[in-house]
């Protein structure tokens, strides 16, 4: 069994009601097997990064702590994605739920169904902002720190929510 490690997910939801799937969707990380959620950013809102015709997106970064291997977590938050997918069978819109494994502690992963840290998170500003909000002296693997990261953000514009 591997040790205790501090996991982050990037959350996302566009379709109706994205803030009720971000907030089912933190309580079920909370649920995992031989996890605790430690930590929740704010809910975000942004305009759909990519094609344009669909409604903004609410993103959030929960800190998870996991005795979960990296592969069995990722399985987990696919498992969870389903469970969201089901009810979006129901209803219109691009994506009921997405969730990312940003980092898994310190480790770089590269395999054929996972990459760690996750590719887009140093250009992204929807991961970047609660990312540095729940975890602002964090340093990737690569030593570059979120705070640069989010310096040197140019993409657009980010709102975010109250409770
Ligand atoms: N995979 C590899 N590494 C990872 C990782 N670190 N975490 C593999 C999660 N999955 C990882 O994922 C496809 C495959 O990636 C998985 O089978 C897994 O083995 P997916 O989530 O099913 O695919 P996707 O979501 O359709 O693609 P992708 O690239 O994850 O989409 P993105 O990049 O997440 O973009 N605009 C705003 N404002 N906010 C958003 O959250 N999200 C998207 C989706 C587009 N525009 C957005 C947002
Ligand atoms: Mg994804």
């Amino acid at each position: 069994m591997s040790g205790v490690v501090t996991a982050y997910i990037g959350l996302g939801s566009n379709q109706k009601n994205p803030v009720g799937q971000i907030r089912t969707a933190l309580q079920e990380l909370d649920g995992l097997p031989q996890s605790q959620l430690l930590l929740q950013s704010s809910l975000y809102q942004s305009a759909p990064m990519g094609p344009a015709n669909q409604p903004d997106y609410i993103n959030a970064v929960a800190a998870l702590e996991t005795r979960l291997s990296a592969d069995e977590l990722l399985s987990a938050l696919q498992k969870l994605e389903l469970l969201h997918q089901r009810v979006r069978q129901e209803r219109w819109g691009p994506r009921t739920l997405d969730l990312d494994l940003l980092l898994f502690g310190d480790q770089s992963i590269s395999s054929e169904h996972l990459v760690v840290p996750h590719p887009g998170l140093g250009e992204r500003l929807f991961v970047l902002q609660p990312l540095f909000e729940i975890a602002p002296a964090l340093v990737l693997p690569n030593n570059q720190a979120v705070a640069a990261l989010l310096d040197g953000c140019s993409e657009g514009g980010l709102q975010r929510l109250g409770d």
